[in-house]
């Protein structure tokens, strides 16, 4: 069956792939799983229909008949658990990439979020420019240790997998800000994800929503 995704009508990233839904089509085109794709506006995401799928009222979400799924992890495990190139067969290389894929979303992503919080909520407050300097810095000791273990390797551990998947939309988050540059392995590593043919049709197509809504 052919899953739905949700994702935003005009996502406030302005098609740069930001938001979670990149995560989850990059998932789908990486297994060549075809979906469709159902635009919300912030205010069809508060509605009973969508909150039945998703209790926080966010995208992306992910259905599949009367199976329903949120949280962009779980669906990104969900598609990599059921269709083969996003985890390897042998099973101590399977849980070592699902330690990736939690290590970009609890380990990597909360300071990267953090900073986006900052520059967007606080950016008036006295203390702002503290705040941003300590975030930063949490984030420069994240990515020092993650580049001390990427070394010169193409992906975490091995193969590409979901976790590689995860950790290079975690990454990306970071583009505009100049600190990943001061990285250049881990620079090389998102370059590596986003060379992926799957990749690119993944961003095109967010893309692709963004170009036509600006247009209406
Ligand atoms: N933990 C959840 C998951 O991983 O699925 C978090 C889901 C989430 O944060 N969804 C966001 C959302 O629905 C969109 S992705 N927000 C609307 C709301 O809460 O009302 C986060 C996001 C949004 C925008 C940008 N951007 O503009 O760059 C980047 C990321």
């Amino acid at each position: 069956m052919k899953p739905t995704i949700t994702a935003f009508e005009r996502s406030p990233d302005r098609g740069r792939g930001l938001a979670r839904d990149m995560r989850v089509r990059w998932a789908l085109e990486e297994v060549g799983q075809p979906y469709n794709v159902r635009l919300l506006s912030f205010s069809e995401m508060r509605e009973p229909a969508h909150r039945a799928l998703h209790p926080f009222g966010q995208i992306p979400t992910y259905e599949e008949g009367d199976f329903a799924l949120f949280e962009s992890g779980a669906i990104v495990f969900h598609i990599a658990e059921r269709h083969a190139g996003l985890l390897p067969g042998d099973a101590n290389a399977r849980a070592r990439a699902i330690t990736w894929m939690f290590a970009a979303l609890t380990t990597m992503e909360p300071p990267i979020v953090d900073r986006e919080i900052a520059r967007l909520l606080e950016g008036r407050e006295t203390w702002y420019e503290q705040r941003l300097l300590l975030v930063e810095g949490r984030i420069r000791n994240r990515l020092g240790e993650l580049s001390g273990h990427l070394g010169d390797a193409d992906w975490l551990d091995g193969e590409f997998s979901a976790g590689d998947l995860l950790m290079v939309t975690v990454l990306r988050r970071l583009n505009g800000s100049g600190i990943l540059d001061e990285y250049p392995n881990l620079s090389a590593f998102v370059a590596r994800g986003e060379a992926r043919p799957a990749y690119k049709r993944a961003f095109d197509a967010q893309l692709a929503v963004f170009k036509t809504m600006s247009a209406s």
